[in-house]
């Protein structure tokens, strides 16, 4: 049975909650992608060299990315020349299986954060202005808080005007405390005080909300080495995890954005936002063939409830079936 087969009856059979929120928040994306899919197949019912330089179209204005894209496409024509399939619906289905397959195979699907036995768990969050940093903390920490573990911020983003005052709100609406520094202070200091405070008081999880200005790659290095050096320093082995938030709806630019802090600091996970917001949820697959880091978790609205863990077969439920 397909990829496809398998999905529909898995989640027709029974209500989840999960897959629902995909369906819903990917209602664009997947106008996108499955609609013009499935033109595709009625358009050449016999696969031909017109119907790959359509899909071709198709993977890229998803954004899929052109590197996967033409890695995609060749790898279908193979699996077309190989197995004798002419039949474009059956291709169709392969090539969701294969991309199903194509991110299993580039490393593990963790989702939640791996908290530590014994001190606080340091979450870094990094990511370029805009992109939903502030608010997928606070969605974090929403959820970790309903999971019981206690949960404190740490505003180190101290140069944009209203950065902590905006985490501060957050925090307030959450009833956690928030640490913050002078504006313009060393965000390292900030950190350490957020750090030092978080292991007196035995907390589970902290929070730290970076700033992200990638316009001075040099600096932006210099000061997040910083940033984890002094982190390191207060609680061995911190930072823990390390998310980079990155917005749906930047399109390809977050690949390159992805790319360029990945090179800065060790990334463990990759939070994708405004996943509600975009028409090209292939994004996806890019970010995770480029980097291979595991997508833990993606924001499908506002609200503090909209934070879900990253599941494969609701994303690829919601991109191609839907409802
Ligand atoms: N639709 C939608 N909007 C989101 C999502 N995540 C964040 N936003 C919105 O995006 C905007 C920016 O979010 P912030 O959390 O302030 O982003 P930030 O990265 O902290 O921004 P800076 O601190 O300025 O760098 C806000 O209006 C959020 O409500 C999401 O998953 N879906
Ligand atoms: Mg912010």
């Amino acid at each position: 049975m397909g990829l496809i087969s398998f999905l529909k009856e898995k989640f027709s059979k029974k209500k989840n909650e999960n897959v629902d929120s995909y369906t819903e928040a990917m209602a664009k994306s997947r106008q996108n992608f499955s609609n013009r899919l499935n033109a595709l197949s009625k358009k050449y019912k016999k696969v031909n060299q017109e119907y790959f330089e359509d899909l071709e179209e198709i993977l890229i204005e998803s954004d899929v990315g052109v590197n996967l894209t033409l890695k995609i496409i060749d790898e279908m024509l193979q699996i077309s020349k190989e197995k004798k399939i002419t039949d474009s619906e059956e291709l169709n289905e392969l090539l969701i299986d294969h991309l199903f397959s194509g991110y299993m195979a580039k490393g593990d699907n963790l989702t939640e954060v791996r908290f530590q036995e014994n001190g606080p768990t340091v979450l870094l969050v990094v990511g370029v202005n805009g992109v939903g940093k502030t608010t997928t903390i606070a969605k974090l920490a929403y959820r970790y808080l309903q999971q019981g573990k206690s949960v404190l911020l740490v505003a180190a983003d101290t140069f944009r005007a209203g950065a902590s005052e905006q985490l501060q709100i957050w925090a307030d609406r959450l009833k956690i405390e928030v640490v913050t520094g002078p504006y313009n202070s060393d965000p390292s200091s900030v950190a350490y005080d957020g750090l030092s405070k978080a292991k007196k008081e035995n907390i589970d999880l902290v929070i730290v909300d970076v700033s992200g200005r990638l316009h001075n790659k040099q600096y932006l290095m210099d000061e997040l080495s910083k940033l984890n050096r002094v982190i390191g320093k207060c609680i061995p082995g911190a930072p823990h995890e390390t998310f980079l938030i990155i917005d749906a709806t930047t399109g390809q630019n977050g690949v390159v954005q992805a790319k360029a802090f990945a090179e800065i600091c060790p990334l463990t996970g990759v939070v994708i936002t405004k996943m509600d917001g975009t028409s090209k949820g292939g994004i996806i697959l890019a970010i995770r063939d480029e980097l291979g880091v595991p997508v833990r978790f993606i924001g499908l609205g506002e609200k503090m409830t909209d934070l879900k863990e990253f599941d494969l077969e609701s994303y690829i439920y919601g991109l191609c079936v839907g409802e």
